[in-house]
């Protein structure tokens, strides 16, 4: 065991999911130490704990953890479950934390973010409930990066993370564990597999594209082996370093093969992509043209939540709904319908953590690809799959039918997301402030026939512990209550991201078939001009559209 004397490095302090940085950065001598040691002093130490460690795959991941099972062995740990090859889901990870009922785990993942030597790594904590950690806790780590002046590590070889066993690494037992088995054990109590299987056995076909991360190993055991879907089912689904030198972010932009094999008459009845860590979700129907039928993250959260009763875990009817403020008001108006409450919680899987364990809430979604439940306390991707492929195999209907029937009975909720990336980070702050600088004075102006009836930056108060987040997005809300949303994302690792969310309700539903930028149009030209987006950042257009 070897203490080494190191320095503070500015600028670790984690965003919207953990510390996510270049690999370059991450590289640096001291670096991931410095953040490792710095979790476990902010957790009051962890001599005689047991933590989970696993990662998505991604370059740097293999040597990231040997790092951390040595620190983890240097700081007395008794116990690290490791995932086989260093590689476990989020929400893995999630899965092993509560039912080991371990002191927490260590995921390394930049989620969606592209890998490779140039691209991004990430590290997050969670605790012992599976979820990120909250603010709380991330602030004490941060706080705990600013002062540190050594970390502790094993000077030893690295262990054997490959052969599922345990080994020890000086006083500490190194379990590595099968990555797939206890995730697959527990989708299997969730859902109904017996209906599933019958409906690939009929003919019924799904295309699930991998995007080369790490939700591929748990889709193929899930899908093909326990489900019987034929060979081929899952695409793209050998997690690669680099993956495949794509971006590994589960959207129409990116998602490319898994939109062009579900464009024409020939595409499979369901579609379906995951992201890097395997946490999002995006599901795509057959469409009626050559045009797929693309499902809003929103409408998805809303549709399952209206349908849970079909599915075994949640026959008995759910307590509660939540959703992040720019999400698409689709579920509130599920959560009317069923009396039961909606809550609106800032950006952050974390935000969920309370409610869950509280009871409060059974479903969360948000817009950016993530949908889960409270069976894990991390947003689950082929969760979401298993979701929609029992509803597929209970109600024996479409994809289209099933969305049809869910605007015709609910309406419409238009939404889209426009991202403006590769903003020079003062340029985004100055056009936030400006932008918090008009609330006051946007009631009741009228533009593009829309008229402001409320303009805010969102706070939230956890109903839980009381605790207060806010400047967690500004949102614009027009008579009849469409809204445009603004904030910058909290995971990017080069400049700033500007996130427009969009959103309307339609309830007629001869008003139903439009396509959605052309629902939104006026909603976009209004986003414009309230935020001067091309005065402010040069950009006319936006770089990304989900
Ligand atoms: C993370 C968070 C999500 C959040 C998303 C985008 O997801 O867990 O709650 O919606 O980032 O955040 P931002 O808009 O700040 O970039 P993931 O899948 O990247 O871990």
């Amino acid at each position: 065991m070897t203490t080494v004397a190191t320095q503070p490095f500015s600028g670790q302090k984690p965003g919207t999911s953990g510390l996510r940085k270049k690999v370059t950065v991450f590289q640096q001598p001291h670096y991931l130490e410095n953040f490792v040691q710095s979790i476990f002093d902010a957790l009051g130490g962890v001599a005689g704990q047991t933590l989970v460690v696993g990662g998505d795959g991604r370059y740097h991941n293999r040597e990231a953890v040997q790092t951390i099972l040595k620190m983890a062995a240097a700081n007395g740990v008794a116990r690290v479950l490791v995932g086989a090859g260093g590689i476990l889901s989020t929400p893995a990870a999630s899965c092993v934390i509560r039912k080991y009922r371990t002191l927490g785990g260590i995921v390394l993942s930049a989620s969606h973010n592209p890998g490779g030597p140039d691209g991004d790594f990430g590290i997050k904590y969670n605790i012992a409930n599976g979820g990120p950690a909250p603010e709380k806790i991330t602030e004490a780590i941060y706080a705990r990066t600013q002062t540190l002046a050594e970390y502790r590590i094993a000077d030893a070889g690295d262990v054997d993370i490959d052969t599922v066993g345990s080994r020890q690494l000086l006083e500490t037992t190194i379990t590595v564990i099968d990555p797939v088995a206890d995730y697959a054990e527990l989708q299997q109590q969730l859902f109904d597999f017996p209906a599933i299987r019958a409906w690939f056995a009929a003919g019924h076909t799904l295309c699930f594209d991998g995007m080369h991360a790490v939700s591929g190993p748990y889709a193929h055991r899930i899908l093909e082996d326990l489900l019987g879907a034929p060979r081929g089912t899952v695409i793209n689904g050998t997690p690669l370093p680099d993956f495949g030198q794509g971006h590994p972010d589960p959207n129409p932009a990116y998602a490319t093969e898994l939109i062009a094999r579900m464009s024409g008459p020939d595409a499979p009845d369901f579609g379906a992509a995951s992201d890097g860590d395997a946490d999002r979700n995006m599901v795509v129907g057959r469409g009626t043209g050559s045009e797929p039928l693309l499902i809003s993250p929103s409408d998805s959260l809303a549709i399952l939540a209206a349908n849970a009763t079909l599915v075994p875990a949640y026959q008995a009817g759910l307590k509660g709904v939540a959703r992040s403020m720019p999400t698409s008001t689709a579920v509130d108006a599920v959560a009317r319908a069923l009396g039961i409450p909606a809550y609106e919680t800032p950006t952050g899987w974390k935000f969920f953590g309370n409610l869950l364990d509280a009871g409060m809430a059974t479903l969360c979604g948000e817009e950016s690809y993530g949908t889960g439940s409270d069976h894990v306390r991390e947003k689950d991707g082929l969760w979401a799959v298993l979701f929609w492929l029992n509803l597929l195999a209970t109600t024996g209907k479409s994809v289209a039918q099933i969305v049809q029937e869910h605007w015709g009975r609910f309406g419409r909720h238009y939404y889209s997301r426009h991202d403006f990336e590769g903003i020079a980070t003062e340029q985004a702050d100055t056009l936030m402030a400006a932008l918090r600088g008009k609330l006051a004075g946007l009631p009741g102006l009228a533009l593009n026939g829309l008229t402001v009836a409320e303009a805010d930056d969102f706070a939230y108060t956890d109903p839980v512990d009381g605790s207060v987040s806010r400047q967690q997005g500004v949102r614009i809300v027009f008579a009849g209550g469409s809204r445009i949303v603004f904030r910058l994302s909290g995971t990017g690792t080069e400049g700033a991201t500007l996130r427009v969310y969009l959103e309307r309700f339609v309830s007629d539903p001869t008003g139903h078939g439009q396509p959605t930028q052309a629902a939104l149009a006026p909603l976009i030209a209004s986003a414009h001009e309230i935020a001067q987006i091309t005065a402010h950042t040069g950009l006319t257009e936006p770089t990304v559209v989900t």
